[in-house]
């Protein structure tokens, strides 16, 4: 898997292949000077990028997510039935949005750009929204599906809010 070791997004992916145990290999991209090789695999230009051993190559976490849950389903990360899976991938959906901007909020800090305060209270205003809803849906349930074991909205939601106490 082509990642980068403080990207949410490639954590998680690494959750995944860690639950279904599956052995994998890390490849880090420099994502300031991104490869021409990296740029090949990934139109998006962003990691992760998963590449299985029959050499099908995936990038964008959500499908990567759902390939590793057809090609290797145990254990499942998202239902069966198509209502609930609707509800996983509407979940799912919600926490990459807020992983979106918790990491573009984590680069601007970082680079420090001081004209960025246009940019700095877009992100803030929507983390600030969407925060309050996943501790809404938690507060009467473990998982945010509601039922006995975590699915994959559970896992990228994790993997997001993580990435606010790094
Ligand atoms: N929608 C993508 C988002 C991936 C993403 O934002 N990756 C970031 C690291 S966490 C990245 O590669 N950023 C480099 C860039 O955008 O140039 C996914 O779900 O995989």
């Amino acid at each position: 898997m082509y990642y980068h070791p403080e990207s949410n997004f490639s954590r998680k992916i690494r959750i995944f292949l860690a639950e279904k145990n599956l052995d994998y290999e890390l490849k880090e991209v420099n994502l300031v000077n991104k490869p021409p090789e990296f740029l090949n695999m990934s139109p998006i230009g962003q990691v992760p990028v998963f590449v299985d051993q029959d050499g099908t190559t995936i990038w964008d976490s959500t499908l990567i997510a759902e390939y590793l849950d057809e090609t290797y389903p145990q254990p499942e990360f998202y239902p069966c039935n198509r209502r609930q899976r609707f509800e996983c991938r509407k979940w799912e959906e919600l926490a990459d949005t807020l992983g979106d901007n918790i990491i573009r909020l984590w680069i601007l800090n970082l680079t420090g750009d001081l004209a960025s305060t246009y940019y700095r209270q877009k992100y803030e205003t929507l983390i600030n929204r969407l925060l309050p809803i996943f501790d809404m849906q938690l507060r009467s349930a473990k998982y945010l599906l509601g039922g006995e074991t975590w699915t994959a909205a559970d896992v990228a939601a994790l993997s997001h809010i993580l990435h606010l106490t790094v």
